[in-house]
């Protein structure tokens, strides 16, 4: 039996009453306060403890079923999940939002404010981190036996604060108030060690043996969050690591004054979980970061052996059938040398063996083709802090060498391309290679996106492994990204098609008939409209001005990166504005372009993307002569709880990066679902959702990835595009004016400078000009009210191909190889 569809039938049961009587308890015995003092956030916390006694039992029986049954399970490692809130979603999944709703209406508390208490957990950059979230919910749901693997940042992603136009980070402090959902498991405390030096010894058989004295121990004490499958019947856990001192210290490793070293250590093992690095889609190259990686792989994966030999002893012949990890992306990857040392010096299985397990176990997504992304680490660094891990490496490299030269004899080009080392001034390993060597599967994570893997990445891997490159199409949780997010909505459609949508999310399809019908229309664009009225009350408390919502709501979120081309719906909205301005009549309908997007600290140009995005808007938005058409709001903080609120509420949905840049994309579909209609590249999975809404529905525009590579090759000049297009002159040169900040010209020349002097890497001004004719059709589909709502619906209708579900069971059917194991009641 393969992922089956679960059925709606509920665990949990209990009345509204009840729900008061326990969370009224908890208010007393668990804060200590009563119903006259508490504030929102105590009843915040009185309600997620309500709500957990239920959760703490979906836990046992979940974990007692599957212990029962002896299942095989995947552990999907992850240095980042982006959970956002839990409550709204626990309770939901639970079936219990409305008896919460009515049970704390009773005790005169509102369960939307009680819900905006609860701080985001940020433990993730954006969308590979996001999609480990919806993954762990697909898990759960399709009561899949699963367990999440990840770090205990104390610090998740930074909060952004604009201050004078500029990105401003604090630090993000989610638990320090306590957090009601996390679970800590002392008894399954794990011990990492880290530095020192290898022994080689001769065994009695004449047997090398490699013993590791390590310099240094640390402890991994694992936090249990909570993963409520839609129905509640399964509850999965994330099990997530702390860093602590263990005390350990090897004074031989260190020298005679090695107290105060030691202190320091002590110290710098707390740090090891502190704060998630803010660099989406760039390598950090930190020593702290690969000590991140490897403490939470070893930890899980001592997690994984102690649960197995519970059951099977030492017995590991049976471990292939009960164990598949999965990486997420490369970040991880340390675990496969992890699993060969314990399997070859601490369990002493020969290599063969050894290796035979491992490339058993493990299965790889890759989430980028991004050069700066794929992480390398010098092998200086790996032999301070993990030496039998670069031996080890090492080892598999060369016997993978011996295999590549039976396929290429003498070819020494290929060995150097495929070998994990990369040589040159400084010996580099390679991450990307190590996970392709030591996995069963590897995937790329949309059709383009995998095939540019296969074709350009990793091209003689795929030739030496035919069919170990395939391809999963990543997917959203319907739950959260319309159900929870968009209650109207989600009404109107349970009227249409029935409720089951959230779990057979292609019951959606069954909207497409009433596309055309008025009434149906008139209800669905009404929805829209009440989401936009309450992102307007949000844009307002957070900016100050008010937005027209008859306007087109035009929205682009996503971290911000060059690839992404946040700067050339820039350029164009400057281009409306220069429009407006040149005639007062110029016909569009008005538009509120919205953006929310953090940059990495250290990312210059992005920074100044935002400033210049916040520049323009303060422009445009108190030029009384064009802000009854066009206005620009940056949302600051963006973040999974903003992006609820903002993705209901989105007309337009912007998806332009270069082609073959974005890997897949996941707001593209979240947007779509809402009935967004997405302007895009034809890159990551705008391609599928192009296919699955239809040309008609969908405006594409730009470059081909074949195009831009031919562009490429012939050499781009994109001062030919400043020369031969007025208006791109125009916007360009009036970035370097001081009209957007008085009193600083220059303050946004750097733009300019990337797409001219510096070569405009992401070919923006290659698309300038059929993303703006894009934009006039959308500008003339929305004129056309009866047109829109059709293309709205569709949108929302078409989207059943990208729940999370669908991408799991391709998961489980394709690569783990996972059987379902329903939790009964009881
Ligand atoms: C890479 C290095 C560090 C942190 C994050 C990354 C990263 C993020 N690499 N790819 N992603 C995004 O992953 C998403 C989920 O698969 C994709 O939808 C998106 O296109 C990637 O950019």
């Amino acid at each position: 039996m393969s992922a089956k569809k679960p059925n709606v039938e509920r665990n949990v049961t209990i009345n509204k009453s009840e729900f008061k009587a326990a969370v009224v308890k908890h208010l007393h015995c668990t804060l200590g306060t009563d119903e006259n003092k508490a504030n929102n956030h105590a009843w915040w916390k009185a309600t997620c403890s309500a709500m957990q006694e239920q959760v703490l039992e979906g836990i046992r029986k979940t974990q007692k079923t599957h212990y029962l049954n002896d299942t095989r399970a995947v552990h999907y490692f992850s240095a980042e999940f982006l959970m956002g809130r839990l409550l709204s979603n626990n309770l939901q999944n639970f079936g219990l939002f409305e008896v919460a709703n009515d049970a704390l209406n009773e005790l005169g508390v509102s369960l939307s404010d009680v819900l905006e208490e609860e701080p985001d957990m940020a433990l993730g950059n954006g969308g590979l981190g996001r999609l480990a979230a919806c993954f762990i919910d697909s898990l759960a749901t399709m009561e899949l036996p699963a367990i999440g693997y990840g770090i205990h940042y104390e610090h998740g992603l930074f909060r952004q604060e604009i201050q004078g136009g500029a990105q401003i980070e604090r630090p993000d402090s989610w638990r320090d108030y306590g957090n009601p959902w996390e679970i800590c498991r002392p008894e399954s405390i794990q011990e990492v060690s880290l530095y020192g030096y290898v022994e080689t010894k001769y065994g009695e058989n004449g047997r090398i043996q490699k013993e590791w004295h390590p310099g240094h121990i640390v402890k991994g004490i694992p936090w249990d969050i909570p993963v409520v499958g839609y129905g509640g019947k399964t509850v999965n856990v994330l099990r997530l690591w702390q860093s602590k001192s263990s005390g350990y210290f090897n004074w031989d490793v260190f020298n005679a004054g090695g107290y105060v070293d030691a202190q320091v250590e002590n110290v710098q093992a707390e740090t090891i979980s502190k704060v998630l690095y803010p660099n989406d889609e760039t390598e950090a190259g930190k020593e702290l970061r690969l000590i991140q990686q490897y403490f939470f792989c070893a930890c899980s994966l001592k997690d994984i052996i102690r649960r197995y030999k519970r059951a099977h002893g030492d017995d590991w012949s049976r471990f292939i059938d009960q164990v598949v990890i999965q990486l997420n992306d490369t970040h991880p990857a340390i675990a496969i040398p992890e699993l060969m040392r314990i399997l070859v010096d601490r369990a002493e299985l020969d290599w063969d063996r050894a290796w035979g397990i491992c490339t058993k176990v493990f299965a790889y997504t890759n989430h980028t083709l991004l050069p700066e992304a794929l992480e390398k680490w010098p092998a200086r660094m790996l032999e301070k802090i993990l030496p039998r891990h670069l031996e080890i490496i090492y080892e598999i490299n060369h016997r993978f060498m011996k295999e590549v030269d039976k396929k290429w004899p003498g070819d020494n080009a290929v060995k150097a391309r495929l070998s994990i080392i990369e040589e040159g001034n400084e010996k580099m390993v390679r991450m990307g290679h190590l996970s392709v060597i030591g996995s069963f599967a590897v995937n790329g994570v949309a059709e383009l996106h995998s095939r540019l893997v296969k074709q350009n990445l990793f091209p003689e891997f795929d030739a030496l492994w035919p069919g170990k490159l395939t391809n999963v199409t990543n997917g959203i949780t319907p739950r959260r990204w319309l159900k929870a997010c968009n209650p109207a909505l989600s009404k109107l459609i349970d009227k249409k098609v029935g409720a089951d949508w959230p779990l057979d999310l292609k019951k959606l399809e069954g909207l497409e008939k009433y596309a055309g019908n008025k009434t149906f229309q008139k209800q669905f664009m009404q929805v829209k409209q009440q989401n936009k009225q309450l992102l307007a009350a949000e844009i307002k408390e957070s900016l100050g001005f008010d937005v027209d919502t008859n306007a087109i709501f035009d929205v682009q979120i996503k971290r911000l990166h060059e690839y992404k081309r946040q700067h050339l719906a820039l350029l164009h909205i400057m281009a409306l504005y220069r429009r407006l301005l040149e005639n007062p009549d110029y016909d569009m309908h008005p538009r509120v372009f919205i953006f929310g997007a953090k940059a990495a600290p250290g990312y210059k140009l992005a920074k100044d993307i935002i400033y210049a995005i916040n520049k323009v808007a303060d422009k445009i938005n108190n030029d009384a002569r064009v802000n009854q058409k066009l206005k620009v709001a940056f949302l600051p903080n963006y973040r999974v709880s903003l992006a609820e609120k903002m993705i209901p509420a989105a007309d337009v949905s912007e998806q332009i990066s270069t082609a073959g840049k974005e890997a897949s994309g996941t707001g593209n579909m979240k947007l779509a679902l809402n009935g967004a209609v997405t302007i895009g590249t034809l890159d990551g999975a705008n391609i599928e959702i192009a296919e699955e809404v239809g040309d008609d529905n969908i405006f594409i525009f730009g470059l081909t990835v074949d195009e831009v590579n031919e562009l490429k090759a012939s050499g781009y000049k994109p001062y030919d595009y400043y020369y031969k297009n007025p208006e791109i002159k125009a916007v360009l040169d009036w970035l370097e004016t001081d009209y957007f900040t008085p009193g600083k010209p220059g303050a946004l020349a750097s733009i300019k400078q990337s797409l001219l002097d510096h070569g405009d890497q992401y070919l923006v001004l290659a698309d300038y000009e059929a993303y703006s004719k894009a934009q006039e059709e959308v500008d003339k589909a929305y004129r056309d009210k009866e047109r829109w709502a059709k293309m709205a619906i569709i949108n929302t209708a078409k989207m059943g191909k990208f729940t999370s579900d669908r991408s799991i069971r391709d998961y489980v059917e394709r690569i783990w190889k996972l059987n379902a194991c329903p939790v009964r009641k009881g």
